[in-house]
């Protein structure tokens, strides 16, 4: 048994819990690890407002004074945004932060953990953590995918960014059983880009139909996720080699700085985002409003 009082629930989600409405959980190691101060905090401000445009109640998740807290205010927003030394918390260390009390930003795994202990089901976030380039050495393989594998809260995320082996990524969700659907396109995005070189194993066109996918999986006791691919808008997208330059760059250099662990991610972003300028921001903020959108219209789908 769960205990309780670990989780501190906001009243807005509470209400929502309460009512059986739409819920979409958010992360918030975006806020944290993911953009500089203040677009960071505008951002998730933005996204929490694109969620109740489309029916919705946004619940943002992180950990602070030794619980888990579903529903921010934005004191605690802004906080996130710009206290440095907030941990990066994914499953693992979510037992040491909560014990010691101290200001947590969840990633992917930790959050939709969260989210399912309240009984929330469906997640918008950016880009999910996936293999690595190079993990047949380095064993580089996010919590995001092993926690994707068992719990019951699907992601609306904008593919997977080029930073990762997206092949293996795909192969990893395959073995994991986890069903991957492109929103209304053929080819599987890759954040920046709406296209990766890969075919999206799943293609569907409609929030209804993607709610009713959810509703199968887990009416069939199938756990876990789906991951709901959906595309950065057209006018937002960047040129696919140019990136590739940038994140080729950005490997380079993690390993020439030794790079390791659960700093990997966070300082790839983050070279990523210094060498594209203001573009990469741009678009990472489009297509997370984009993801909370088509997240939102999914909850209400399936609350019907
Ligand atoms: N990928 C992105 N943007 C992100 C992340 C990943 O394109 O912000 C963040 C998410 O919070 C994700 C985490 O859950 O990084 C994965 O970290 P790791 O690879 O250390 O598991
Ligand atoms: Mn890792």
């Amino acid at each position: 048994m769960i205990n309780k009082d670990l989780i501190l629930i906001s009243s807005e989600v509470q209400h929502a819990l309460d009512a059986n409405l739409p819920i979409v959980a958010l992360e918030s190691t975006i806020i944290s690890h993911g953009m500089p101060w203040p677009q960071n905090a505008n951002t998730a401000k933005l996204v929490d407002e694109e969620v109740r445009k489309y029916g919705a109640v946004p619940a943002t998740i992180a950990i602070r004074d030794g619980k888990c807290l579903v529903g921010l205010r934005d004191e605690d927003i802004d906080y996130l945004g710009q206290t440095p030394g907030v941990w990066k918390v994914s499953l693992r260390d979510m037992p040491y932060v909560i014990a010691k009390k101290l200001p947590g930003a969840t990633t992917v795994a930790a959050t939709m953990r969260i989210a399912s202990m309240v009984g929330i089901k469906i997640f918008a976030t950016g880009g999910i953590g996936g293999v690595h380039r190079g993990a047949t050495d380095t064993m580089d393989i996010s919590a995001d995918l092993t926690e994707m594998a068992h719990t019951n809260v699907a992601i609306v995320a904008a593919g997977v960014k080029s930073i990762l082996d997206i092949g293996l990524t795909l192969e990893y969700l395959e073995t994991s059983g986890i069903p991957v659907v492109t929103y209304g396109q053929d080819a599987f995005p890759s954040f920046y880009s709406s296209k990766s070189g890969f075919q999206s194993p799943l293609r569907m066109d409609s929030p209804q139909e993607m709610a009713s996918l959810l509703q199968s999986k887990w009416d069939l006791g199938l756990n876990g996720s789906v991951l709901i691919a959906n595309p950065i808008p057209k006018e937002f997208e960047m040129d696919q080699k140019a990136i590739e330059v940038h994140i080729l760059d950005a490997l380079q250099e993690a390993n020439r700085l030794n790079i390791k662990g659960k700093e990997v991610t966070p300082f790839l972003l983050k070279a990523i985002a210094a060498h594209t300028h203001g573009e990469s921001l741009e678009a990472n903020i489009a297509l997370i409003k984009n993801n909370a959108k088509v997240a939102s219209q999914i909850a209400v789908a399936l609350y019907q």
